[in-house]
């Protein structure tokens, strides 16, 4: 007999594959393969497939590659087209922005040029995921909730590899693409402006990010611990006493005084999670345009103690 375990898995219950909407509906965008994973099954659905391609799903896939194959070209020539090497400093090859000289000109192809091309593919990519993201929750009839949470994440994105790069007049200013040299870059980032921690717009972002791991780890524990009471899929929780939800409810109102509802748990998740990238933008689009040394200015505004 299956033993239902919560923490890990589900029972995986299998029948014919799924295929979604199909009344009414034009199937043309949408692949027509569908699979199932054992492995997927233990954290969710098990079906994978069919997915929708469509206009935007084809053009963001394209340049998404592009891009990757681009930087992946310009590691193989950094390893001397040896695969020994390319796999050995895979993490330290790196497609670095232009040099500060060239301000926003487009400089020669192999002193920044191909890092501009690669990066508006990238660039590329990223909206046109965006829109694909509002145009399926349209068809599907949602809220744009996803798509304007992906938009938070974009405006960190924008301001770290084009807006604030235009506004210091240089391409320099971009984030390379490397494993190691983009925390290079980060870390560099810091210690240029005077240390990022007397950033109040970098401490948002941290509480955020530290309050969502928070949330989602109380949120998901709390549903899974009334998932014996069907507290993951009950119908009734509006409704009646004793039911499942009405224990989480209470679980947090005892151990801490207060408790969110079944929906506004989400309210909550959605802006820690949009709170982190929307400050933290805010603090890296004043980085060097408007603060030049966020210990100088945390001196001169009482947030750091001066001496
Ligand atoms: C788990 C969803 C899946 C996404 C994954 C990332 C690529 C890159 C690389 C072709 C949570 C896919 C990775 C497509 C391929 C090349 C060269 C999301 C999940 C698995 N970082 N960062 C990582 C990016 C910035 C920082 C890892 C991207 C800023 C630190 C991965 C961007 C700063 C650390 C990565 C970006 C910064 C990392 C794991 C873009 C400040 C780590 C990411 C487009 C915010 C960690 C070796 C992850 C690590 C790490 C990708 C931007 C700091 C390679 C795509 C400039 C301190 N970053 N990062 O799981 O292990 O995210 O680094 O803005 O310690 Mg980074
Ligand atoms: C990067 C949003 C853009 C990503 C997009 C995804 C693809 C891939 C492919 C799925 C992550 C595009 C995806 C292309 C798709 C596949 C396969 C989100 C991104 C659109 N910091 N720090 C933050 C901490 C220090 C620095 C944020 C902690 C030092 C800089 C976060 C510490 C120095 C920047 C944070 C610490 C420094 C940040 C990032 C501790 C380095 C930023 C939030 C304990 C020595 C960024 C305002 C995030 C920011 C940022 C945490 C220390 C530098 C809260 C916990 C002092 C330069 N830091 N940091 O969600 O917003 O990023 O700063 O020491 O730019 Mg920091």
């Amino acid at each position: 007999m299956a033993e239902y375990q919560n923490i890990f898995n589900q029972v995986q219950v299998r029948g014919a594959p799924e295929p979604g909407m199909v009344e009414g509906v034009d199937l043309a965008n949408r692949t027509r393969w569908a699979s199932f994973s054992t492995l997927a099954g233990w954290f969710g659905n098990a079906q994978l497939g069919p997915v929708y391609l469509g206009t935007m799903g084809v053009i963001s896939l394209f340049s998404g590659i592009v891009w990757f194959t681009m930087v992946g070209a310009w590691y193989w020539d950094q390893a001397g087209y040896n695969p020994a090497v390319f796999l050995r400093d895979l993490f330290w090859f790196s497609l670095d922005p232009p040099d500060a000289s060239y301000g926003l000109r487009f400089p020669p192809m192999a002193e920044g040029g191909y890092f501009l091309i690669a990066s508006f593919f990238l660039l590329i990519s990223v909206m046109a995921w965006w829109v694909r993201s509002y145009l399926r929750a349209q068809a599907l009839g949602m809220g744009k909730h996803v798509c304007w949470a992906f938009a938070s994440a974009i405006w960190l994105f924008l301001v770290l590899g084009l807006i604030r790069p235009i506004l210091m007049g240089s391409w320099s200013e971009a984030v390379p693409y490397g494993i190691f040299s983009h925390l290079d870059w980060t870390n560099n980032f810091s210690l240029a402006y005077g240390n990022l921690f007397y950033n109040p717009f970098h401490a948002l972002s941290i509480a955020f990010l530290y309050g969502s791991a928070l949330l989602f780890a109380m949120h998901g524990a709390t549903i899974l611990a009334v998932s014996r009471f069907g507290g993951d899929r009950e119908l009734e929780q509006i409704v009646d006493r004793g039911t499942a939800s009405e224990r989480a409810a209470l679980f947090w109102r005892w151990t801490m005084g207060f408790n969110a509802t079944m929906e506004g748990i989400h309210r909550w998740a959605w802006w820690f999670a949009i709170l982190v990238t929307l400050t933290g933008g805010i603090g890296i689009l004043l980085t060097g345009t408007v603060v030049d040394n966020w210990y100088v200015w945390a001196q001169e505004h009482g947030y750091a103690p001066s001496n």
